[in-house]
């Protein structure tokens, strides 16, 4: 019976896909990152109307990343994508901080979402090739993330046009999923 059990767990486990959401302001680099991930080139993007959903696997884990329209008229329709995620990205324009707190906001109402209750967070403050750019300790601040409790959490900078603190980020979420 065991063994049954732990075979059926095996096969369970194997066909694992772990989702990601990420989301963000309009602008804030997302779908530049998602499209990074997937060619390792920089690619031309048009603003995300809805999503943009692709599969990536790394290390032999089997990711679904959706990248959510970040306008303000789709961020209504952000908790609809929430169910069984497994981490939150969540894209930052560094340098863009003027509407930082329009984002700490939308960071801290998503995450009292019950459908959230488990995932991990992971900031990217990105463009930090932008003079004028705040650095990950500040964007932290901005947004109040050491007030996190009962998750894990990160931020790390990147700068997506140049895939600079993609493989970290992609690490850290391997290493802790
Ligand atoms: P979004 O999906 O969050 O709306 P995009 O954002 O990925 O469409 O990117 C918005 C713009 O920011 C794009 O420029 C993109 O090239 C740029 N961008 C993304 N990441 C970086 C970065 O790290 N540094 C800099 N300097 N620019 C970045 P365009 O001109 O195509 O609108």
């Amino acid at each position: 019976m065991g063994l049954i059990m732990a075979k059926l767990f095996q096969s369970w486990w194997v066909g694992k896909k772990y989702k990601i959401i990420v989301v963000g302001l309009d602008n804030a680099g997302k779908t530049t990152i998602l499209y990074n991930y997937m060619t390792k080139d920089q690619v031309e993007t048009k603003p995300t109307i809805g999503s943009n959903v692709e599969e990536l696997t790394y290390r032999n884990l089997d990711f679904v990343i959706w990248d959510i329209g970040g306008q303000e008229s789709l961020r209504k329709s952000w908790s609809t994508y929430y169910v069984q995620t497994d981490v939150v990205i969540v894209v930052i324009d560094s340098s863009d901080t003027t509407r930082l707190p329009i984002m700490k906001e939308q960071l801290h109402n998503m995450l009292q979402h019950e459908d959230l209750a488990r995932s991990h967070i992971l900031v990217l403050a990105n463009k930090q090739d932008l003079s004028g750019s705040l650095n990950p300790a500040e964007v932290s601040l901005q947004l109040d993330l050491q007030i996190l409790r009962n998750r894990k959490w990160q931020i790390n900078g990147c700068c997506a046009v140049k895939g600079e603190g993609l493989p970290e980020a992609l690490e850290w979420i391997a290493n802790n999923i």
